[in-house]
């Protein structure tokens, strides 16, 4: 396989659709099936857009079960099929029966799985040089704002399968822009200053926006692999918008690139042992959730496969320094606390929190006992419990249990760093929860529940009623759409933390719409609806984003 093929090629599909061509031909062992050149392409692009993220590239697990040959080809065709079609309870889509593949497609995934996975191409400095456009010097671009957006409360929208975010307008829930960047847009995160929102796509590219221009625009992109899905900016003081780090998924490695330019300085293998077994080598430890400390110049990096956690220190960044912390396998997403020194984080597969302190830079505990299944906090949510005091909550994809670890081991020394409550949610398939040091809700999303009533809905909890049955508002009917899943998915502050936001995430041919709560009445205030909200799912407010607050 040659390299140089692949520097020119701008998407993740492309690539892992590419490198398979090679494998076209050759012979396989009688009962695996003979794919062709198309037929390969085809199948790496669904599995690339559907299946990677949860049983990786190399097919080894994480989230979703290991896919290798050994045992694919124990279970044989059929039973693939049915269980691409059906799913399971434990959280494999029903891809068949859903819509979303067809008779033929799984058919076709079904033999693909019987066929060796093949390498993807490493994607190193110079593929990365040559990926990288600066678009806007920093010399050329604007001395200050030029623009009337409020940007503290601008909102950058996810449009997943349409590859842009939308830059909306808190104030006046307007579309301000609609911005390009990678394909299949993941996550947005903002620099410390709160002038640059960077983007991040599942095919790794990152995009870097000037907020204070006239109408807000890409003033650097560069693809830091073939597949990701985390991007963060240096937050410790001193170090303001200095530094870019992107974490990537295929190769397994993570960037740190220049804070104003996103010129790439220096790559990182995550490659290596796994904390269970000294002796267990990993090719694909992909990186998950990254946090910038506010205690030091860190960086803190979860790496899933392996169970890692890495403090990169930048402060010196010719001579990297990284504290790994050993945690536990399958990292993914979290957040920090609310005094912001402590970084919970799940290892969802193991249905564990992981606790680091990032003042010192070690391990606090590995909380076990009363965690629910496969918890998915994303950030997770932080309020005061009229007696726990400080508490951290998650919801979760596997039952519908919300739980509560309390976060204050001063004051309240007996509940910090355990479960100290587990309540009723909205059901499973949980993916995000959120509240707002102003707000008495605690809102629970389910957007992967198989009821439909369910995923259509949002729970919301009363913080100093927690006893309290959750209260299920019907958003998606509230946004009157028409055909399609209309599922509801993640809830985002404003600045204020009067008004939060829900996106109605339909299919890329059907109508999805942003619906605006008010927060003290829980009554709608607003459904934003515009036929460039293409498949909206994650909601970034700049404000909330810059400052760690949820
Ligand atoms: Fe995400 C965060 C990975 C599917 C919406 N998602 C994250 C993070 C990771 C991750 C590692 C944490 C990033 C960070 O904090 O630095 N997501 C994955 C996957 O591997 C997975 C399961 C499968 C895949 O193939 O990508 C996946 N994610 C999804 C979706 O299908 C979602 C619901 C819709 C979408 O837009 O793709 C989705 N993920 C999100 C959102 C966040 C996120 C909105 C950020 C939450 C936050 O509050 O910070």
């Amino acid at each position: 396989m040659n390299i140089k093929s692949f520097s020119s090629l701008t998407s993740g599909i492309a690539a892992l659709a590419v490198i398979t061509l090679s494998s076209v031909g050759t012979s396989f062992a009688a009962e695996v099936p003979k794919l062709s050149a198309a037929e390969q392409a085809q199948a790496n692009k669904i599995y690339f857009e559907r299946c990677a993220g949860c049983h990786g590239v190399l097919r080894k697990g994480a989230t979703g079960k290991p896919l290798t040959v050994d045992i694919t080809r124990e279970r044989g065709h059929e039973a693939l099929r049915d269980f691409i079609t059906y799913g399971s309870p434990a959280g494999m889509p029903n891809w068949g029966t859903s819509g979303d593949l067809s008779k033929k497609e799984i058919d076709l995934m079904a033999k693909y799985l019987l066929v060796e996975p093949q390498e993807p191409p490493k994607w190193g400095m110079k593929e990365m040089r040559d990926s990288w456009k600066l678009i806007v010097k920093p010399k050329d671009r604007p001395k200050k704002k030029l623009n009337n957006i409020n940007l503290e409360n601008a909102f950058s929208v996810t449009l997943r399968d349409a590859g842009k975010v939308a830059l909306i307008d808190g104030n006046t829930h307007k579309i301000a822009a609609v911005i390009k960047t990678g394909y299949a847009v993941h996550i947005s995160r903002m620099s410390a200053s709160g002038r640059y929102l960077f983007v991040i796509g599942r095919d790794a590219q990152v995009n870097m926006i000037d907020m204070w221009m006239k109408v807000p625009g890409n003033v650097a992109q560069i693809k830091v692999g073939i597949e990701a899905r985390s991007v963060e900016t240096s937050k410790f003081k001193g170090y303001e918008d200095k530094y870019a780090i992107a974490g990537s998924y295929w190769p397994p490695q993570f960037t740190i690139m220049d804070g104003d330019t996103l010129e790439p300085l220096k790559i990182a293998s995550t490659r290596g042992y796994t904390v269970d077994d000294p002796a267990e080598y990993h090719p694909e430890p992909r990186v998950a959730a990254i946090v910038a400390s506010h205690y030091k110049p860190e960086f803190i990096v979860n790496v899933k496969e392996t169970g890692k956690i890495l403090m990169i220190n930048y402060k010196d960044i010719n001579n990297l320094n990284i504290t790994t912390v050993a945690t536990e396998r399958f990292l993914h997403d979290g957040g920090f606390d609310s005094t912001k020194r402590y970084f919970l984080t799940a290892a969802n597969a193991r249905n564990t929190i992981v606790v680091i302190d990032t003042k010192t830079s070690k391990l606090v505990k590995l909380i076990r006992e009363g965690v629910n299944t496969t918890p998915h906090p994303g950030r997770g949510a932080n309020f005061v419990h009229p007696k726990f005091g400080p508490v951290w909550a998650t919801s979760g994809l596997g039952d519908d249990q919300v739980i509560l670890i309390g976060t204050d081991p001063v004051k309240h020394k007996q509940y910090a760093w355990k479960v100290v409550a587990s309540i009723d949610g909205l059901g499973g398939g949980s993916l995000f929860i959120k509240t707002h040091p102003k707000s008495k809700n605690l809102w629970v999303d389910a957007p992967l529940n198989s009821d439909e009533e369910i995923y259509q809905s949002i729970g919301v909890f009363d913080i100093n009623n927690l006893d309290k049955e959750i209260v299920s508002l019907p958003i998606a009917k509230w946004a009157n759409l028409g055909e399609g899943a209309k599922r509801v998915v993640q809830p985002e502050y404003n600045k204020a933390g009067d008004e939060v936001w829900f996106s109605v995430w339909n299919g890329a041919n059907q109508k999805s719409a942003i619906v605006v709560v008010d927060d003290k009445t829980r009554k709608l205030k607003k459904v934003i609806k515009d036929k460039r909200l293409v498949t909206p799912t994650g909601k970034f407010n700049v404000y909330n984003t810059m400052n760690d607050v949820y």
